[in-house]
């Protein structure tokens, strides 16, 4: 039998121990997905010379000759706004190749740019990796070019396309596989319409596997995931409440597949879902995904980035943020201001985190143990975290302040290595004798961002978990004053 004292230390380190995981959890490629948040998208194509939206495949391949293409401006340019990936449209519905492919005609070797010796996907993946960002691509399943396009050989040539992708331009972070397909087209002078089953033509668990093969470490993108989903709109915003987790449906009840999904669910999540398939937020900074003329007065301001930005990473979502090249290859100014507005104001808005300088009451600890105490929320350190015992599902936080505080944004994050576990909290303020509460919130997950509509002015604040099924466990705790937002 073994002695008291060492039975006592075996049940301080049994209780200090991590809380056992709850639900689904996420991958490790998940995982350093979520840590990126936000990062651009680059539309870019025939297009932007045809000045269209959808090229139908009959564009002659010489229109595309950008006159002064700088692929490092263009990702300095999206770094400016603290986007940390990029990811290029390859090759969009028009079935133009940005890079020298040996599968089609249409592509940019028979282009006037560079006498058809110049690969775009070559240099923007250049560019991105000497500048520390990221890079993925976006390789349409629709092609209106191509002539055997809703034929069995043609699933040969896209994966022939996804290959040279994955194997020619170093490590790729996220593989974006669009939804849209199958409609009018120019297939190889045919002109008609081609319509193919979603739920069978492509067979993606397939080119999915293959992507797996070719690059483990990208996360892939659709409607469905399977790492990561589609949000479910185009206008970068994710349900006010959003969950990790995700068990798609098709729009009539049937299984979900690329193209088919209720999309009224995707933004929302499943609550305590079997999958772990967060949203990204895709948006472009113009009225269009491609540059037009027209629209160069119509780019969004830093504000409204601003305001994207609490409605897609705020909500444990990503923000994908489009900005398209313009004729001569490079970044519109109009384009490059907003992006500079909408990075200083990041800047300024998270630099300072208030709840750093308050005395952290918590209601229980695991264990009663340092491992799991509230300082982790403040160490700027994700894999420290605060956790309760197994029994308190609803614990409270009261932050003391030596001095009054205002503010006007509140950030939670859960350390979702355990899953995601707060189902709603609250948030109240004291000042003076009286507590008031000034918010309230549901899932949080990678992130959660809380506005008040006016600023905030408080000697004591409280965190109080309100539902969870397990204990809570969270990573991060900011307290911020927006002086020129939070734009609600
Ligand atoms: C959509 C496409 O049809 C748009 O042109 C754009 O590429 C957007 C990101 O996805 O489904």
């Amino acid at each position: 039998m073994a002695p008291l004292a060492a039975t006592m230390a075996s049940m301080t380190w049994g209780s200090e121990s991590e809380p056992p995981p709850y639900g689904a959890l996420p991958s490790a490629r998940q995982l350093r997905w979520h840590e990126l948040e936000t990062y651009g998208f680059i539309h870019f194509t025939v297009n932007t010379f045809t000045d269209r939206e959808w090229g139908e495949g009959d564009e002659d391949p010489k229109v595309f000759n950008p006159t002064d293409f700088d692929p490092d401006a263009i990702v300095s340019g999206l770094k400016t706004a603290g986007l940390k990936a990029v990811i290029l449209t390859a090759k969009h519905h028009d079935g133009f190749c940005l890079w020298p492919t040996r599968t089609t005609e249409h592509c940019i070797r028979n282009s006037s740019w560079r006498d058809g010796r110049g690969d775009v996907v070559r240099e923007v993946s250049q560019a991105a990796s000497r500048q520390g960002l990221k890079f993925g691509v976006y390789l349409s399943p629709w092609d209106r070019n191509n002539a055997a396009y809703g034929k069995p050989e043609y699933i040969g040539i896209y994966r022939t396309q996804l290959t040279e992708l994955l194997t020619q331009y170093g490590p790729i972070c996220e593989i974006w596989f669009d939804g849209a397909n199958g409609g009018t087209g120019y297939y190889g002078g045919a002109r008609e319409k081609r319509v193919i089953d979603r739920a069978t033509y492509y067979d993606w668990p397939q080119t999915w596997a293959l992507a797996r093969r070719l690059q483990p470490d990208a996360v892939i993108f659709s409607d469905v995931g399977p790492d990561v989903r589609w949000v479910g709109n185009e206008d970068g915003i994710a349900g006010e409440t959003s969950w990790a987790t995700y068990d798609p449906v098709g729009e009539n009840g049937e299984p979900a597949t690329v193209g088919n999904v209720d999309t009224r669910l995707s933004g929302i999540g499943t609550c305590h879902g079997k999958q772990w398939l967060p949203a990204e937020c895709d948006v472009s900074i113009r009225p269009g995904w491609f540059w037009h003329e027209k629209e160069n007065s119509k780019v969004k301001p830093p504000s409204a980035l601003a305001d994207l930005y609490f409605k897609s990473v705020g909500r444990g979502a990503s923000h994908l943020l489009n900005v398209p090249p313009d004729r001569r290859g490079r970044l519109n100014e109009a384009d490059l201001i907003s992006l500079r507005g909408f990075g200083e104001w990041w800047k300024a808005t998270f630099a300072n985190n208030l709840a750093r300088q308050a005395r952290l009451k918590p209601t229980n600890v695991r264990g009663g143990s340092a491992r799991h105490a509230p300082e982790n929320l403040l160490d700027g350190d994700p894999s420290t975290y605060w956790a309760t015992d197994d029994s308190v599902t609803t614990p409270e936080l009261r932050l003391e302040f030596p001095q009054p505080v205002t503010f006007n944004i509140v950030c939670l994050r859960e350390y979702i290595r355990l899953g995601q576990r707060v189902e709603s909290l609250e948030l109240d303020v004291k000042t003076g004798q009286n507590w008031r509460k000034v918010a309230a919130a549901t899932s949080v997950g990678n992130c959660r961002l809380i506005r008040t509509p006016e600023p905030v002015t408080a000697d004591q604040l409280r965190l109080r978990i309100t539902q969870s099924p397990v204990c809570p466990a969270l990573s991060a705790l900011g307290i911020f004053y927006d002086a020129r937002g939070p734009f609600l």
